[in-house]
């Protein structure tokens, strides 16, 4: 027998869907890449020049605060410019469709809520809240692209609000989570890696539980094993087309 085609794969998701009661999307950074917001880990990602680890830690941080700072404010730079797309649009439609539905997200780029998402679980924290290491205040950064460290009035350094590697995630979106993946009929894992945990742990947790699993990626993954469906392609062509068929 042939391999399902892709219409076939994405009739067999409708029809879980059409049955479900509970809903989570799980994004990663290729949910926005047709966006412009470039990913980690592809060729071309804002890391092929820099290691993960070199850059989004604390010691990094502390050791080189100009270079950490300026990557982030060039990230925020492209963040601030670009726009959701169909993805992220064909998601925050999925929320209008179901009444037990939350987006897990690990990107930080506030795109999700700008498609106009509602129930959004941030495990890495968010790109447009920076604050200061030594007092806490909260700094507004918009417009301030800075290449330099910048400098909080209490002299301690200003840092984004997201989380580093070797860094706790905020407990309760993290366990808001993990409830909401374990208590799903249907799970997708879009546009991630699924190399960063304990982020990716929500595809297994989602599985054990019992979930129906979709994973949507232009690539096969670490964690695809897991996926009771993969569907190959770009997320800003798949999940409008999947949500046209639900809602047709
Ligand atoms: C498309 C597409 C299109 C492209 N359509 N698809 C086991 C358990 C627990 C922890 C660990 C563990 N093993 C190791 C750890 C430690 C570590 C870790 O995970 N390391 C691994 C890399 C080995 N984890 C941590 O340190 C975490 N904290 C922690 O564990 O705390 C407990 C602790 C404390 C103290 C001591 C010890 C433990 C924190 C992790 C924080 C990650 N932070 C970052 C940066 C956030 C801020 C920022 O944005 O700068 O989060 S790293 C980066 O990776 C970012 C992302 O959210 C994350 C995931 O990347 P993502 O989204 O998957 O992107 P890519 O680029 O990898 O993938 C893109 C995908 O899209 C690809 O698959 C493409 O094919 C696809 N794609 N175009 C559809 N159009
Ligand atoms: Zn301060």
């Amino acid at each position: 027998m042939s391999n399902p085609s892709l219409d076939d794969q994405i009739e067999t998701v409708v029809e879980k869907l059409l049955s479900a009661k509970s809903v989570v999307v799980f994004t990663g950074a290729g949910v926005s890449a047709e966006s412009g917001v470039p990913t980690f880990r592809d060729k071309g990602g804002m890391w092929t020049k820099f290691k993960p680890e070199e850059l989004a830690n604390f010691d990094a941080f502390m050791k080189n605060p100009d270079l950490v700072t300026g990557w982030y404010s060039h990230r925020r730079k492209i963040m601030s410019e670009v726009k959701p797309n169909p993805g992220h649009y064909a998601v925050a439609e999925l929320e209008k469709v179901f009444d037990d539905f939350c987006v897990i997200t690990q990107n930080v780029d506030n795109l999700h809520r700008r498609a106009g998402s509602k129930k959004i679980f941030e495990l890495h924290g968010n790109i447009e809240r920076n604050y200061c290491i030594t007092c806490k205040k909260n700094h507004d950064l918009t417009g301030n692209y800075s290449p330099q460290a910048i400098k909080c009035e209490c002299g301690g350094l200003v840092r984004p609000d997201v989380v580093w590697f070797g860094e706790i995630l905020p407990q309760d979106q993290y366990a808001g989570a993990v409830a909401a993946a374990e208590s799903c009929d249907v799970f997708f894992s879009v546009g991630t890696s699924a190399v960063v945990y304990p982020a990716a742990y929500m595809i297994i947790y989602a599985k054990q539980a019992g979930a129906f699993v979709v994973e949507v990626n232009v690539d096969y993954t670490d964690l695809s094993h897991y996926a009771n469906q993969t569907l190959l392609g770009n997320s800003g062509e798949i999940l409008p087309r999947i949500v046209r068929k639900i809602k047709r």
